[in-house]
């Protein structure tokens, strides 16, 4: 191998390892995006968790998350619940953000950047909410 090509290959070796470390960043990055490219602060389902009292909630009953519409300001924490003994999930953008939510369950959400999220249920494709964040 000639000496123009070792270096070459160093040059190539050295990129894929940035192109690596990037891709690996990012990968950190992705649970928390809400596919806006943005973080969401926090997201927690906890069966001890109460809802504070004038907070908005979707809750999930009858197979539906009701309210099927929800408007909220940016950062806003939106509080998720499950009335019924059927399992629901809260996916936000088609990501499960939730994880399985039995009967009294709660799980909040922190929209910290506007548009429009598409709320479902990975058991239950009849289940739809849409939350607005303005
Ligand atoms: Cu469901």
């Amino acid at each position: 191998m000639k000496l123009w090509e070792l270096r070459r290959l160093g040059l190539l070796v050295a990129s894929a390892a940035l192109v690596a470390g990037v891709a690996a960043a990012c990968g950190g990055d992705d649970d928390d995006t809400n596919g806006n490219g943005t973080v969401a602060a926090t997201a927690t389902t906890s069966a001890q968790a109460t809802v504070p009292e004038g907070a908005p909630v979707v809750d999930q009953d009858k197979l539906k998350f009701g309210p099927g519409e929800l408007k909220v300001k940016v950062g806003e924490k939106v509080y998720f619940t499950n009335s019924e003994t059927a399992l629901h999930t809260v996916d936000i953008n088609g990501v499960n953000e939730s994880g399985n939510m039995k009967k009294g369950d709660v799980f909040s959400f922190e929209f910290a950047a506007p548009g429009e999220y598409k709320i479902t249920c990975a058991y239950h494709p009849q289940m739809k909410a849409t939350i607005i964040v303005e």
